[in-house]
């Protein structure tokens, strides 16, 4: 199986209008998409999702902004799912995103910066589970796509 990983458009991408605009560069991409919602993420949601920076200073601030507002939260698959949907992404140093990725021409400021993606195979599971069911993951095949499915 191929890996998956999970993509959040953050409130900051719904509230500017651009996410059908974000939503195209993973899709034009050849990225499969398996599943995709909008929702309200729970408070605890957010601090299970975001567990790893409890002890940060900005943790606060990370889980205020992403409750604040609908976000769409999507499952993507691929061979090296994970690594790609992170170059899309860019760096999370806003100085350091390259222009043609989205943070690279999205984002001016760290704390509203666009999109979430998983950063490793155990973290990609763990956050697809926090907010997909298994049913949810939905199994197609693409037919223009019959070599990667
Ligand atoms: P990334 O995987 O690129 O989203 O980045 P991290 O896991 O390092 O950070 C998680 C989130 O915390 C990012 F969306 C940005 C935010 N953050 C801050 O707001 N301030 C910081 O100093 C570092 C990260």
């Amino acid at each position: 199986m191929h890996e998956r990983t999970l993509v959040i458009l953050k409130p900051d991408c719904i509230q500017r209008g651009i996410t059908g605009e974000i939503l195209s560069r993973f899709e034009k991409k050849g990225l499969k998409f398996i599943a995709m919602k909008m929702i309200m993420i729970s408070k605890e949601k957010a601090e299970y999702h975001y567990a790893e920076h409890k002890d940060k200073p900005f943790f606060n601030e990370l889980v205020d902004f992403i409750i604040s507002s609908p976000c769409v939260v999507l499952v993507l698959e691929a061979e090296n799912a994970i690594r790609i949907a992170r170059k899309l992404a860019g760096a999370t140093k806003v100085e350091e995103a390259a222009p043609g990725t989205i943070r690279g021409d999205y984002v001016i400021h760290i704390a509203s910066n666009v999109v979430h993606t998983s950063d490793s195979p155990e973290s990609a599971e763990r956050e697809i589970n926090n907010f997909f069911s298994a049913e949810e993951l939905i199994v197609y095949k693409r037919d223009l796509y019959s070599w990667i499915g």
